[in-house]
């Protein structure tokens, strides 16, 4: 058995302007340049890609561009890179090629339906492509099939673009009770955060993106870093190590009182001021009695020219607990973009954003109203 060690990551999301902010377009592609950068310092035998290398199924030239350069700088280096398609970068056409078809030359191998296994040297390294829930059954059997091949060979790994039962109880397309037990790494991609547990006779990995693509991912950054992961073939149990990649600009989130507002956007301004590059802002406000305009206009103000960009939730105090998470959940500038996601239409998912923060708000009315005028809006059509 010869020495085997391999880089792992995922959800590199290029292309993705987040906020429309060209800033943050460049924030995933300098990421993803460091996290290369990285991993051929580190000189692995392989690396793996396990989906949402893209943010989209038709990128823009400067992230298919970004992606060539670094492909082509892990193929100068003599690393071959295996490669699996998310739900992001794949189009639901039949016929339709994803993106990373195009770095073949550069010793980037897709596993697919059609090629769902390769051999490096004697590791078995199967790979499925991102699964619909609708489709859980064809996932099902091609984890079964690769499960039998790899049983043949004494270390396999598996690629998997899925969200498992035990990692997401709400969206889930995989049951961990269903994914078979004899690989000896679990590659995943798919959940942006960073886990890892034993499974079977080996470990499951999520390595997470190295740069955030939501607020939701913020605690599990804050707790654990982001970055790629580094794995070791050769004992018994693979060795795994999280490599951290130093994010372009730092993502801030506070909570302020609202009385207390004002020292405490002096202090930002000044932390803001040291910092290399402006950071993203997200400000809980709590507590009632504020004037929201009137806090807005000192932010922008004070902070303006000092951040990136800066995202305001407010809390107020009569609010029930569990309002006051609504309120803010609904604040949260991400639930555009996962509605955009959801539902591949920016009309609809407008309506649907409209829709989400009325019914929230208990305002029924309001709710019929907007959708009526909506489909007015549509031409009276279906
Ligand atoms: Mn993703």
């Amino acid at each position: 058995m010869v020495r085997v060690r391999f880089a792992h990551f995922s959800d590199t999301h290029l292309g993705f302007r987040q906020y429309g902010l060209y800033e943050r377009e460049m924030d995933f592609y300098r990421a993803f340049e460091k996290t290369i950068a990285k991993i051929a310092e580190e000189r692995p035998d392989f690396v793996l890609h396990c989906g949402d290398l893209f943010d989209a199924p038709k990128p823009p030239p400067r992230a298919l561009w970004v992606a060539q350069r670094s492909f082509a700088k892990l193929k100068e280096t003599g690393i071959p890179v295996s490669a699996i398609t998310g739900n992001h970068d794949m189009l639901f056409r039949r016929g339709s090629m994803p993106p990373q078809v195009l770095y073949k030359d550069m010793g980037v191998r897709m596993l697919t339906e059609e090629e769902p296994f390769l051999m490096h040297k004697d590791i078995f390294i199967g790979g499925v492509p991102y699964h619909s829930k609708h489709y859980s059954e064809s996932l099902r059997e091609s984890l079964r099939v690769l499960s039998s091949k790899a049983s043949k060979h004494a270390k396999s790994i598996i690629m998997i673009h899925q969200a498992t039962d035990r990692h997401m109880p709400k969206a889930f397309e995989l049951e961990i009770s269903e994914i078979p037990k004899n690989f000896s790494y679990y590659a995943m991609g798919h959940l942006h955060a960073r886990i890892t547990e034993s499974f079977g006779k080996g470990k499951i990995v999520y390595p997470g993106p190295a740069e955030l693509w939501s607020l939701n991912e913020y605690e599990d950054y804050k707790r654990k870093g982001r970055g790629f992961t580094l794995v070791d073939l050769d004992g018994n149990v693979p060795e795994v190590q999280h490599v951290n990649i130093e994010p372009e600009r730092e993502l801030i989130r506070e909570t302020v009182n609202a009385g207390a507002a004002e020292a405490k956007i002096r202090q930002l301004r000044e932390e803001f001021q040291k910092m290399r590059k402006k950071p993203l802002l997200y400000l809980d406000v709590k507590e009632g009695g504020f004037d929201k305009s009137g806090l807005h206009e000192l932010i922008t103000a004070k902070l303006s020219d000092h951040v990136l960009s800066f995202r305001v939730s407010y809390v107020t105090e009569q609010d029930r607990p569990d309002r006051a998470r609504i309120e803010r959940s609904f604040d949260l500038p991400q639930i555009n973009e996962i509605l955009k996601e959801l539902l591949h239409d920016e009309k609809h998912a407008k309506l649907a954003g409209m829709l989400f923060r009325s019914l929230s708000a208990g305002n029924e009315e309001q709710a019929s109203k907007e959708a009526e005028s909506f489909y007015k809006s549509m031409g009276g059509g279906t």
